[in-house]
């Protein structure tokens, strides 16, 4: 390993010297701007042009980056649970992990979707899915804080989602792993019997953004891989890759590599709502989680969903067909027009590009290669525009200008490769320092890409940085595209493996960004307005504490009468109205986290004394000159001890 580094070191380093002789030479390696430098820069106090939400991989969140400068502004918690925030600790957060499965803290993130209008990216909402317990959540973008997250039932391994149509009328989710639906006791080895795919249409409410399974269709045992809309004339279309449809369930690396040809599946959805209309869906039970966090009560809820309708493509004539694709592919991209869909054949030696105006010339033909579980495919050459030959080794993923170029991420060469769309033809190439996967282009998979910079992300991470142990750092770089050749400017590293991101230019989310929670308007159930109506409470062995904070005091700070064996809830309610002034709350020995509890919001975390004595709780955040000053205690009695309960700040013992 050690050596092979050393060796791309020097291919890097040769690399640059040849690129000086031989400006975007395909062999010359790197183009790097030879302004990079001040292309990047964002002066001190200065704004990027961009934000960026990169999904954070295997930590389950999604971190936000400016661009070009490529800072990390935020990691917003969203699957996983993030002490750092209180998310999935307090009281009011912890409804929004639940699951079937129970409380889940922790997921794996792949694709970050933002909501569009019209096609193009319109900053309300930013969608992410969690890949291991199948899940879609919806980021606010006025907050950057998960407001939902609904569990897809019959599906196992959310891969391909939450991709969006035109008007973010759904997102979708395809099941990477096909399972027995509904799950049951079965031998593994009647996969090809037992087992089935789904594929999830998740309706958007166009105000409130509310997510429901609006409904699935069934689909033979491969393995749904990624996806993308249709848009303008293919609007009404969904596209999703899949592989494995040797339907091996054991040694997937040799067993699902047998076919030169895998699929990509074209959905009519406009169809499949027609159908569901004519009551076509078969109602499935299945019970499935529905979080939601209200702003106005600062908290969660979870609801418990029963059924979800299905549809089998067997009843439903028109509604889906397979194109197929070489050879095992990955990315399934659409391009701004809307009339060309890219496959990424990871295995494949071309890149495919299907016309969507041929499909339907095709379908309408008939020119079909028989059916597969009663879904016509449709003959390869039929649905061709043509293959981008030679582009490299590994295609994965696929992003577009606003000048009719695509870009195409070469896993196994390393490179991103520019080609012509119409033409076919590759234009540029530009070599990425190690194991490409996702790319984006700010409104890359949109009507509208601001076709300005080219985001490309690492699967497999490299010696790019100073060495942090065993595991290198993640990573992304940053090219400018806004010439004929790409041009490198930037490594930046990330969280998580990153996967896949989208950007958008920052005036659409600025302009809408809460500052502040209205005080008067907190309808939390702990909620307290006003320092003099703090107080605490018994019932039974719980005590409740009604408690406010403003620079730089908690009202009450001295609090007594708890006794061992107390379960004590702190309900805090932050007092500021300005922007800006979030304070922390801890308590000494707390088996949770911090909260960290925005102006005019409620938190409440649970708290557990383990022994008798005076415990103190301070401010975690630096909020004032006097945030050291910031803190209090509690004292903890023996079980039997009569201390009366009271509380106090200052001298008014109440
Ligand atoms: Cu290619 Cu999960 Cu979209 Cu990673 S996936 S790169
Ligand atoms: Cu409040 Cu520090």
């Amino acid at each position: 390993m050690k050596r092979f580094t050393s060796i791309l070191t020097i291919t890097a380093v040769l690399a640059v010297l040849f690129s000086l002789g031989s400006c975007g030479d395909k062999k010359s390696g790197p183009n790097i701007s030879e302004d990079a430098a001040t292309k990047v820069y964002v002066p001190a106090g200065k704004y990027d042009e961009f934000y960026s939400f990169i999904s954070g991989g295997f930590s389950g969140q999604m971190a936000v980056y400016g661009l070009p400068s490529g800072r990390l502004f935020r990691v917003i918690p969203v699957f996983s649970v993030d002490p750092e925030k209180g998310w999935g600790f307090t009281e009011e957060t912890k409804p929004m992990l639940n699951t079937s499965h129970g409380f889940i803290p922790w997921d794996d993130s792949h694709h970050s979707e933002l909501s569009m209008t019209d096609g193009v990216p319109d900053g309300k909402w930013v969608f992410i899915n969690g890949n291991n317990v199948p899940r879609i959540a919806r980021i606010d973008l006025k907050t950057f804080r998960t407001a939902e997250i609904i569990e897809i039932p019959n599906s196992a391994g959310n891969h391909s989602s939450p991709f969006t149509t035109e008007n973010s009328e759904y997102v979708v989710a395809g099941t990477r792993f096909s399972i027995p639906i509904k799950e049951k006791d079965v031998s593994i080895s009647q996969y090809s019997e037992k087992f089935n795919g789904t594929l999830s249409f998740v309706k958007v409410d166009k105000e409130s953004g509310k997510m429901s399974v609006a409904f699935q269709i069934m689909s033979p045992p491969f393995d749904y891989d990624l996806s993308h809309a249709g848009k303008g004339p293919s609007h009404g279309w969904f596209f999703f890759s899949c592989y494995n449809t040797e339907q091996a369930h054991t040694l997937l690396e040799v067993n699902a590599s047998q076919k030169d040809k895998d699929f990509i599946m074209a959905v009519n959805w406009k169809k499949a709502e027609e159908f569901i209309a004519q009551g076509k869906g078969k109602e499935y039970s299945s019970d499935y989680y529905h979080n939601t966090y209200d702003e106005n009560t600062h908290t969660a809820t979870s609801e418990i969903l029963k059924t979800v309708k299905v549809l089998d493509p067997a009843d439903c004539p028109g509604m889906v067909y397979y194109i197929p694709c070489p050879k095992s592919p990955h990315g399934c991209d659409v391009d701004p027009t809307g009339e060309y869909i890219v496959g990424g054949g990871k295995l494949a030696t071309v890149i495919p590009v299907f016309s969507f105006s041929k499909m339907l010339k095709a379908i309408e033909g008939k020119q079909f290669d028989g059916e597969v579980g009663g879904i016509p495919v449709i003959k390869y050459e039929a649905a061709l525009h043509g293959e981008v030959q030679k582009p490299g080794l590994g295609p994965l993923h696929t992003e577009f200008d606003d000048k009719g170029f695509a870009y195409t991420s070469m896993f196994v060469s390393s490179e991103v490769v520019k080609w012509d769309i119409k033409k076919l033809e590759v234009v540029d190439r530009a070599p990425s320092y190690y194991s490409v996967g996702h790319i984006m282009i700010p409104g890359g998979d949109s009507k509208k890409p601001w076709g300005k910079y080219l985001v490309v992300m690492n699967k497999i991470t490299k010696d790019r940085f100073l060495p942090t142990g065993p595991e290198l750092t993640q990573s992304a770089q940053l090219y400018d595209i806004s010439g004929e050749k790409m041009k490198l400017l930037l490594d930046f590293p990330t969280i998580g493996e990153p996967h896949y991101a989208q950007g958008i230019p920052a005036d659409l989310i600025v302009k809408n960004s809460v500052k502040i929670f209205k005080i008067s308007e907190n309808k939390n159930p702990y909620v307290t307005k006003s320092p003099n109506d703090a107080k605490v409470e018994r019932k039974g062995n719980e005590v409740h504490v009604y408690m406010t904070m403003i620079r730089s005091h908690f009202n009450p700070d001295n609090i007594e009468g708890i006794k061992l064996g107390d379960i004590v809830y702190f309900h805090v309610t932050n007092l500021e109205q300005d922007w800006d002034v979030p304070h922390g709350f801890a308590v000494m020995g707390n088996a949770n986290s911090e909260m960290l509890i925005m102006p005019g919001e409620t938190q409440t975390i649970k708290w557990e004394p383990k022994f008798v004595g005076v415990l103190p709780f301070y401010c975690t955040d630096f909020c004032s000159a006097l945030h050291q000053e910031m803190q209090g205690y509690i004292r903890v009695s023996p079980k039997d001890a009569n201390v009366p309960l009271t509380f106090k700040t200052g001298s008014d013992t109440k």
